[in-house]
């Protein structure tokens, strides 16, 4: 059975195309108009293994908020279908990545409730190109709320704000695809003793 899901969304600010396979080799086709926010999707697909096509066309004449928020609405929703009935699955996951100097810790609960917990250093750069860096929290929690996860992320410490963001999607990525994948010791389990999740 095929673990995808596919989201259009349309607004008067964006317009977004999510298509999201869990059991892919990480071919990865982004184009969001962003730069720095395209590299950090290829690292989501590349290191999740996830097959993953983004096509958002936003109102970048007035900033790039409303397109990155946009792009991760849908991918979280995207996430939510591919997922289906969750039986089978791990559904815990996490991932400690460093990037040189700085080290991202993500642990992940697919848990059907969001919520996130979110800690990185309040020194980093305010702008990495067109995206800015206070963004990295708010993709999050528009990922958490609409794929219907518990997720933590902290960034200890770092220096570079190309690192810091970096190494989070990287963790995240590895740590999404450990909770997805299915475990062979559970082959028609549901991992929950609530009968749902
Ligand atoms: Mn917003």
């Amino acid at each position: 059975m095929s673990r995808v899901g596919r989201v259009e969304r349309t607004t008067k600010e964006t317009s977004v195309l999510v298509e999201i396979d869990l059991d892919g080799t990480g071919r990865v086709d982004v184009s969001t108009g962003v730069g720095f926010y395209d590299h950090m999707l290829d690292q989501l697909g590349r290191h999740g293994l996830f097959d993953l096509k983004v096509k958002t066309d936003g109102d970048l004449h007035i900033d790039t908020h409303h397109t990155i928020e946009d792009t991760a609405l849908a991918l979280g929703a995207a996430f939510r279908q591919a997922l289906g009935d969750k039986v089978g699955i791990y559904r815990f996951g996490n991932c400690t990545v460093p990037l040189d100097e700085s080290l991202a810790q993500v642990t992940v609960d697919l848990s059907g409730r969001p919520y996130l917990v979110h800690t990185e250093p309040e020194n980093i750069a305010p702008m990495i190109g067109t995206y800015d860096t206070t963004m990295t929290r708010h993709i999050l929690e528009s990922f958490v709320a609409q794929a219907q996860v518990a997720l933590h992320v902290h960034v200890p410490y770092g220096r570079n704000a190309h690192h810091i963001v970096e190494c989070q999607f990287k963790a995240l990525a590895r740590a999404l695809r450990y909770a997805a994948e299915r475990d062979p010791r559970a082959a028609g389990i549901l991992p929950s003793t609530k009968g749902a999740l």
